[in-house]
């Protein structure tokens, strides 16, 4: 990444930056998946008097990331109760099982219900996940309606009071309205027996400003807690978490960082931004 080293290096020397250097600063900026209204926001900062330019850019960059708490809501009462939500092939399967993962090594019982019906795969996908990590999987009939597979996975889990109960849903991006019907609908059924704690959106990074675009019809259907952007290892492109998060004000609770099952972790913003302005690489 190391996004904003050659601009902070030029800012220290004092050194005044021509207007082809400004030019290649929003180019690299703008490839880098900022999008551009952070991109001016960025470069405005840049332009103040040296000497607080840096700073000010920093802070720009700062005040771009949610201030929202990025700790997943956990209960420890009942089932913590997480819907997996996004377009098809973002990675929510991939996620839901790399997060069930996570949670089983810290010694908590999971459940995963396979709401993508819509594809045999989907669901054959997910049970393998479940039987190579010893995790049940609650799944139905293909094409069957997904809301009943969560229904039924609900049941199970306040049964059998497992500590997460985790719903991978299909990604089908339809009209908004369908969208909303689907999600909420499953919504409904699962709190006829427990709250649902997190809806967390599953983003490909790889996608860039499309990706933003994709996220806020999901934010404008279902009323997301936290973002997981998958697939951080193919995009050279680091701007997309701070872009993602200045226009949906949503925070990244997870990063996905290769299709390994541990290529997981929790997003860190301070660790971020350092990388954004390093000097490394
Ligand atoms: N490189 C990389 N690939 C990923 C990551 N997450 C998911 N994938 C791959 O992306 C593809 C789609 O993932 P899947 O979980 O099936 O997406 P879904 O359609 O949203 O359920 C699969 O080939 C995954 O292995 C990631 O963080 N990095
Ligand atoms: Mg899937």
């Amino acid at each position: 990444m190391a996004l904003f080293s050659k601009l902070f290096n030029k800012l220290r020397g004092g050194a005044n930056l021509s207007s082809a250097d400004w030019k290649e600063l929003e180019a690299s900026l703008l490839e880098a998946d900022l999008g551009a209204a952070l991109t001016a926001k960025i470069l405005d900062s840049a332009r103040k008097e040296s000497g607080s330019a840096e700073e000010s850019v920093l802070k720009t960059l700062r005040d771009s990331l949610s201030i929202a708490d990025r700790s997943l809501h956990a209960n420890s009462e009942r089932p913590t109760t997480i819907l997996v939500v996004g377009v098809n092939g973002t990675g929510k399967t991939t996620s839901t099982a790399k997060l069930a993962n996570a949670m089983k090594k810290n010694r908590s019982s999971v459940l995963i219900a396979a709401a993508d019906t819509f594809r045999a795969a989907a669901t054959e996908q997910i049970q393998t996940w479940g039987s190579r990590l010893n995790i049940e999987v609650v799944a139905g009939k293909q094409n069957g309606d997904p809301a009943s597979v969560a229904f039924d996975g609900a049941t199970r889990a306040v049964a059998e009071k497992v500590d997460f109960y985790i719903v991978d849903t299909a990604g089908r991006l339809h009209t908004k309205q369908g969208l909303m019907d689907e999600l909420g609908k499953i919504r409904r059924v699962i709190e006829k027996l427990t709250p649902v704690d997190e809806v967390l959106l599953v983003v490909d990074a790889t996608t860039g400003q499309n990706g933003i675009v994709q996220a806020k019809t999901f934010i404008e259907a279902a009323a997301v807690t936290g973002l997981i952007l998958t697939k951080m290892d193919g995009s050279a492109r680091g701007g997309v978490a701070l872009a993602i998060e200045a226009s949906t004000g949503i925070p990244i609770k997870f990063t996905g960082s290769g299709e390994g099952i541990e290529d997981f972790q929790p997003f860190d913003a301070e660790t971020y931004l350092q990388g954004l302005i390093s000097d490394e690489n």
